[in-house]
C-alpha cells in the first residue's frame, strides 16, 4: 500500500512540531534534515535525574515521618461531612516532592555540511513501511542523500550520508549535550561523550563511530572530519548505569556495554544492520494493514493535515490511515523489550526539564500508551510495561505498609524509574492509590488476548494479587449505606477535579475491575482458594460505582454532584465503559454514559479526545467516535503528527490508535464484535490482522458500510463467538443466535464468513 510516509519539503526548524522521530525502544532520535547543518537530537530512555543519590534527597514519595492517624482522620471527616477540599487532604496526606527527577535529553549530534549553492528538490521523509528517515536534495549539481534508522537488534542508531557524485561527501560530526559535567574525546574515528549527571551522579556514555568509503576521515579533539568521501556511515550506541532494581537503581558502568554494542554493530556493517532492522521491524509492522478507501494526494504531510476537514474525503481518510499506521510505528519505536516503557513523550525529549518531567503518569497516561498494544497486534511492545509494573512492587509494598498499614502494593498519581510510589502535594493530582489496580488491568487483558496461562501465572497474577491485597485491607464500610455495609474507597478523588469524598465512581469501578479480574485469574490458575473467596466476598459488598443521576448522567461521585456544564478533560467515571468492561452499550448505564459524554463535550486535550474515541466506539456510535478522531486530527495534532496536549504528549497518538481499532473490532465482552462502530465516513475498506481476545486474529472487509467478508484465524482450540452482520457462506457446525455465531474452533485453522 502506498501513502505510509510522512514527508515534507523543508528541513525541520522546531523539534517538537517538525522534526521526525526514530527509535528502537531504548534509544530515540529526532531528525531535522538541515542542508547546511544537520541536527540529530538523541535520547536513551534511562537517563534521568532524581532517585537515590539525588542532591535533593529522595524518599520514594513515602512519608518522611510516620503519620499514624492521618488517613483515619480524613476518613472520619469524610464520613461526617461528606466532602473535603483537595487542599485540606493534601495538607493531611501529602508532602513536597523531593528528588523525583526528570527524563533528560542525552544530547545532539551535529553534521556541519559545506554551504554549497542553495538546495533544490528537497525532501525529508519518514517511511513507516521501512522505519527509515531520509533527507534528499540537490546542491551544486550533486544529489545528496542521508538515511537514518534505529536498529533494535543491534541497539544502535545508524546514519548514512551519500551523494550521487564520488568524493562529494563532506561533513564534520560533533556532539553536544546540556549536561556540563561531560567530556568529549575522539580516537580512531570514534567520538565518546561521557559524564555523570550533577544531580544524582548517574553515569552516561555515548559513542559514535564514523566509517568512510573513499576520502579521508580525520580525528579532531572533539570532532570527526570527513572529506572527499563517496559515502559515510555513523553508528551510535548509548547507555547509563541505571538498573531497574529497588532500592539503589544502579548497575554497571555503561562503558563496557556501550563499547561492545558499538564494536559489534560496526563489525556487522551498514547493509547487515539495515537488513536486521528491516526484518525485525517488518515482522511487527506488517501484521496489520488498514484500508479506509484512502487516496493520498501528493502534498507534504503538514499540508495534508492542515487541509483535513474531518469530512470523510479520500484525502481525509489518507490522513486517518496514516495516523493509525504512525501510532503503530511510534509504539514499536518507543517500546521494546529490555528498556523502560514509553513515557509521556515515548522516548523523545530534547529538554532537561520536560513537561511533567516526561514521567510515567498513572492516572491514565501510561495505561493509555499501552491500550493499542494487543489489539493492533504488537503485544511484544508491552513487555517493558510488564517489567515496569513488576518493578513497582517492592517500593509499592513499602508504601502500602507505611501509608495504609496494608499488604499488597500501591502507586499513586505518577511515578519515575526509581520506584516513586508515594505522594507529593499538588492538591488536585497527588492522591490516586487506585493507580496500581489500574496498571494491572492491562496485564490481565494481555492474558485475555493471548490465552497464555504461563504468562498469567508468572507475570500478571502476582502483580494483580498484590494490587488486590491492598484493597482487601483498605476498603471502608460506608456509613451512608446503613446496615448494607457497602464497601467504598475512602478517601477517593476523581482525577483531577472536584472534592475528595468516599466512593468516587472511578475508584469503585477500578476496584470492581481488579477484583473481577483477579478472581477470574485465580480460578483459571486454580490458585489461592482462600484469597479468591475473600475477593469474591468483598466484590459482593463493593459499591459498584454505577449510579444514574438527576439529569440522566452517570454520576462521577457517589453523591449527585455532577454539573451539566462541567467539561473537564478527565471523564474518569466512564472507566467501566473503557478501558473497563463493567458498563455495556445499550444498557441503562450505557445510556447514562452517553448523557455524561454529551455533556462533557467534544473538546479536551489530546489524550482526552483520544479517550472519547474509545468511549463512543464502545457505545457503538461510530459517527461520534469518528468525530472525536477528527477533533484530535484538526486541533490536537502537530505537523509531525505527534499528539499535543499541549505540549507534545504521546498518549493521544496511542489512545487514538486503540480507538480506531475499537471502531473495527471489539472483544471485551467475551464475543468478537466485528465492525461494532463503523462510521459512515469509512464506507468501504478492509483491515487485516487486528487481534481479539481469545487468541484470534481478525481480517474483515466491508462495502457500503456492511461487512462483506470476515476471516478469523484461531490461535487456540476452543469456542469462538462472533457478532457480525455478514451474509453468505458459513461452514457446518456454526450455530447462530441473532447475529452472533459460535463454533468450536481448532488451533491454526482459519474461518471465513461471507465473501
Ligand atoms: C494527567 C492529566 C494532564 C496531563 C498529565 C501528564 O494528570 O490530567 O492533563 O496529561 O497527566
Amino acid at each position: 500500500m502506498t501513502g505510509l510516509t510522512l514527508w515534507y519539503d523543508r528541513p525541520a526548524v522546531d523539534w517538537e512540531t517538525e522534526a521526525l522521530p526514530i527509535g528502537n525502544g531504548a534509544l530515540g532520535a529526532m531528525i531535522f534534515g538541515g542542508t547546511a547543518l544537520e541536527q540529530i537530537q538523541f535520547n536513551e530512555k534511562t537517563l534521568w535525574t532524581g532517585g537515590p543519590g539525588s542532591r535533593q534527597g529522595y524518599d520514594f514519595g513515602n512519608w518522611t515521618a510516620p503519620r499514624p492517624d492521618a488517613l483515619a482522620e480524613v476518613r472520619e471527616r469524610l464520613d461526617r461531612e461528606g466532602r473535603m477540599a483537595p487542599e485540606e487532604v493534601a495538607d493531611a496526606l501529602g508532602q513536597p516532592k523531593s528528588g523525583f527527577g526528570a527524563y533528560q535529553t542525552f544530547g545532539d549530534l551535529w553534521l556541519d555540511l559545506p554551504e554549497d549553492s542553495p538546495a533544490t528538490g528537497y525532501r525529508r521523509e519518514l517511511s513507516l513501511r521501512e522505519a527509515v528517515a531520509t533527507v534528499t536534495y540537490t546542491a551544486g549539481g550533486v544529489r545528496h542523500s542521508r538515511e537514518y534508522f534505529a536498529c533494535h537488534p543491534g541497539n544502535v542508531i545508524v546514519g548514512r550520508i551519500s551523494a550521487d557524485r564520488p568524493g562529494a561527501v563532506e561533513f564534520t560530526l560533533r556532539a553536544s549535550s546540556p549536561h556540563d559535567d561531560k567530556r568529549v574525546s575522539v580516537a580512531d574515528g570514534r567520538l565518546t561523550m561521557r559524564g555523570a549527571l550533577a544531580d544524582n551522579g548517574m553515569v552516561f556514555e555515548a559513542q559514535v563511530q564514523v566509517i568512510v568509503e573513499g576520502g579521508t576521515r580525520t580525528d579532531g579533539a572533539d570532532r570527526i572530519i570527513v572529506a572527499g568521501a563517496d559515502s559515510a556511515v555513523f553508528v551510535l550506541s548509548a547507555g547509563t548505569d541505571y538498573a531497574p532494581v529497588y532500592p539503589a537503581y544502579r548497575g554497571d558502568d555503561p562503558h563496557d556495554a556501550v563499547t561492545a554494542t558499538l564494536d559489534k554493530a560496526v563489525a556487522q556493517g551498514y547493509e547487515a544492520l539495515r537488513q536486521a532492522h528491516r526484518d525485525d521491524y517488518a515482522e511487527l509492522f506488517d501484521r496489520v494493514e488498514l484500508d479506509l478507501g484512502q487516496e493520498t494526494p501528493e502534498v507534504p504531510t503538514d499540508r495534508l493535515r492542515a487541509a483535513y476537514t474531518g469530512g470523510g474525503s479520500a484525502a481525509d481518510r489518507a490522513l486517518e490511515a496514516l495516523f493509525f499506521a504512525y501510532g503503530r510505528y511510534l509504539l514499536i519505536a518507543s517500546s521494546r523489550a529490555g528498556s523502560l516503557p514509553a513515557n509521556l513523550q515515548g522516548v523523545w525529549n530534547d529538554s532537561t526539564s520536560p513537561a511533567w518531567a516526561g514521567d510515567y503518569h498513572v492516572n491514565i497516561n501510561l495505561q493509555m500508551n499501552y491500550w493499542p498494544a494487543d489489539v493492533v497486534n504488537l503485544t511484544e511492545t508491552a513487555r517493558p510495561y510488564d517489567d515496569f509494573a513488576r518493578a513497582l512492587m517492592p517500593p509499592g509494598r513499602r508504601t502500602a505498609r507505611e501509608m495504609f498499614e496494608a499488604d499488597g502494593w500501591v502507586v499513586h498519581n505518577e511515578t519515575n524509574p526509581f520506584g516513586f510510589t508515594g505522594v507529593h502535594d499538588w492538591a488536585t493530582a497527588f492522591w490516586f492509590p487506585e493507580a496500581a489496580a489500574w496498571v494491572t488491568q492491562h496485564l490481565y487483558d494481555r492474558y485475555r488476548f493471548s490465552g497464555d496461562v504461563g504468562y498469567l501465572r508468572e507475570i500478571a497474577y502476582p502483580v494483580m494479587k498484590g494490587a488486590a491485597e491492598l484493597w482487601l485491607d483498605t476498603l471502608h464500610t460506608d456509613p451512608r449505606d446503613g446496615a448494607r455495609g457497602t464497601l467504598v474507597v475512602s478517601p477517593s478523588y476523581s482525577p483531577e477535579h472536584g472534592d475528595f469524598s468516599a466512593g468516587a465512581s472511578m475508584a469503585q469501578q477500578i476496584v470492581w475491575d481488579l477484583f473481577t479480574n483477579v478472581a477470574e485469574a485465580a480460578d483459571i490458575l486454580d490458585a489461592d482458594a482462600e484469597f479468591r473467596a475473600r475477593v469474591l466476598e468483598a466484590l459482593e459488598r463493593l459499591d459498584p460505582g454505577l449510579r444514574i443521576g438527576s439529569w440522566g448522567q452517570l454520576q462521577e461521585w457517589k453523591a449527585d454532584w455532577d454539573e451539566q456544564d462541567n467539561q473537564h478533560r478527565h471523564v474518569s467515571h466512564l472507566f467501566g465503559l473503557h478501558p473497563g468492561r463493567q458498563i455495556v452499550a445499550d444498557s441503562p448505564e450505557g445510556e447514562a454514559a452517553k448523557v455524561t459524554l454529551a455533556a462533557r463535550g467534544d473538546g479536551g486535550t489530546g489524550w482526552s479526545k483520544a479517550w472519547k474515541i474509545n468511549f463512543w466506539a464502545r457505545l457503538l456510535d461510530g459517527d461520534h467516535a469518528h468525530r472525536m478522531l477528527g477533533e484530535l486530527l484538526k486541533h490536537s495534532t502537530l505537523h509531525n503528527l505527534w499528539d499535543t496536549h499541549p505540549p507534545f504528549q504521546i498518549d493521544g497518538n496511542f489512545g487514538a490508535v486503540a480507538g480506531i481499532a475499537e471502531m473495527l473490532v471489539q472483544s471485551h465482552q467475551e464475543v468478537i464484535h466485528v465492525l461494532p462502530a463503523l462510521p459512515p465516513a469509512w464506507r468501504t475498506g478492509s483491515v487485516r490482522g487486528l487481534r481479539a481476545r481469545g487468541d484470534v486474529t481478525v481480517d474483515v472487509s466491508w462495502r457500503d458500510g456492511a461487512a462483506e467478508k470476515v476471516t478469523l484465524h484461531a490461535g487456540r482450540t476452543g469456542e469462538i463467538r462472533v457478532r457480525a452482520a455478514v451474509e453468505g457462506r458459513m461452514w457446518d457446525g456454526a450455530s447462530r443466535s441473532g447475529d452472533t455465531w459460535s463454533w468450536e474452533a481448532r488451533a491454526g485453522e482459519s474461518y471465513t464468513m461471507g465473501g
